[in-house]
């Protein structure tokens, strides 16, 4: 697979906070080099929740669904690093966290189909409708982290 750089919109769900998950989970992203380049707290409600899961509104899990993603915050972040969506999507695993394998997010914490921790943009077209759906574009930031800026940060340390 040729490599390009990529923006995906990662969500960590309501069991990510209430679990107390969040740091653990953020450290993993950072760790394999991905970049946070958006990062908020919202309450999702019932007009973005249809939005973002329309292709699951006919289910029969979806009340339910919409009442987890309405039961606590959620952090949404905007990630950005080579491949980035399919890299994210191996980091977090298939849907099902006890199909999932261990390693992965869902694969570490999760048994379920529905509290499975986190979401990630599945492809590079959902990838961008869903960055629009939850980040303005001065939400969302371009910078770039050279190693030697923190080498020599205490240059002004009196
Ligand atoms: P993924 O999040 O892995 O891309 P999708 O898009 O099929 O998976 O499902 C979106 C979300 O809907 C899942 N993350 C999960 O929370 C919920 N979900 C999917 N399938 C089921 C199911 N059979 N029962 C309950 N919730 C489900």
């Amino acid at each position: 697979m040729k490599e390009k750089f990529e923006r995906t919109l990662v969500i960590l769900k309501p069991d990510a906070l209430q679990r107390n998950l969040l740091g653990e989970i953020i450290r993993r992203f950072e760790h394999k080099g991905l970049q946070v380049v958006g990062l908020k707290m919202i309450q999702m409600g019932d007009i973005l929740i249809d939005e973002h899961y329309a292709h699951h509104k006919d289910k029969p899990f979806f009340n339910s669904l919409k009442n987890f993603m309405k039961s606590a915050p959620a952090i949404v972040m905007v990630l950005s690093g080579i491949n980035a969506i399919s890299a994210v999507r191996l980091l977090v695993g298939p849907t099902r966290g006890h199909e999932a394998d261990a390693g992965s997010i869902r694969g570490d914490f999760s048994l379920s189909g529905q509290s499975n921790i986190v979401h990630a943009s599945d492809s590079k077209d959902t990838a961008e409708a869903e960055i629009k759906r939850f980040f303005t574009a001065d939400e969302l930031f371009d910078y770039s982290k050279p190693a030697e800026l923190y080498i020599y940060a205490d240059e002004g340390f009196k």
